[in-house]
């Protein structure tokens, strides 16, 4: 039976479209997977550590045979493959692949915590989840993506802008 999983992508070292292209070709071609939306590009600034530039965020929504932990393997080979190097933490990468929710569990394993602990209080992630999954709930707050987007402070949403290419 096949799993639904949301998996959050950042970039923030050109070609950050490139990357984000990349990535999801990556995941298109792995055979275990099924990428059934892909939210819009958006353009967001760096939260966390301030001095780097900003980032393009987007959301996918997958259908996948694999097992959590197998699944966090294949995203973390890609990020390997798109040369994601961690020297500052927080800092800035060619790509980051973030599983947010993967179906209805809630569980923190030591690689692993699911649903991604930080998610709901990040504009860069909701908005764009809000665009393809607006209904769906998040365990553990028991909110759905619009109720937990209507949350957060509207200064924080302002900085999320649609990003068009060229
Ligand atoms: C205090 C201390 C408050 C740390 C917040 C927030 C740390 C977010 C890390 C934090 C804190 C993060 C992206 C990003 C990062 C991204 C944008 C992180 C990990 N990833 N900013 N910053 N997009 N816009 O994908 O999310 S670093
Ligand atoms: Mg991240
Ligand atoms: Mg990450």
């Amino acid at each position: 039976m096949d799993k639904l999983a949301y998996i959050g992508l950042g970039s923030n070292i050109e070609l950050r479209k490139q990357y984000l292209d990349d990535a999801i070709e990556q995941l298109k071609a792995h055979e275990a997977i099924k990428v059934t939306k892909i939210s819009s590009i958006y353009e967001t600034p760096p939260v966390g550590y301030l001095e780097q530039g900003p980032f393009l965020n987007m959301v996918l929504e997958l259908e996948t045979s694999l097992k959590n932990i197998e699944l966090l393997k294949v995203c973390q080979a890609i990020e390997r493959s798109l040369d994601r190097k961690r020297t500052i933490e927080n800092g800035p990468r060619t790509i980051d692949l973030d599983i947010l929710m993967y179906n209805h569990e809630y569980r923190e394993l030591e690689e692993l915590i699911l649903p991604h602990p930080r998610m709901k209080e990040r504009a860069f992630v909701l908005v764009p989840l809000n665009e393809i999954a607006p209904e769906r709930v998040m365990p553990t707050s028991g909110k759905t993506m619009e109720e937990l987007l209507l949350d957060l402070p509207a200064k924080e949403k302002d900085a999320i802008v649609l990003w068009k290419e060229g």
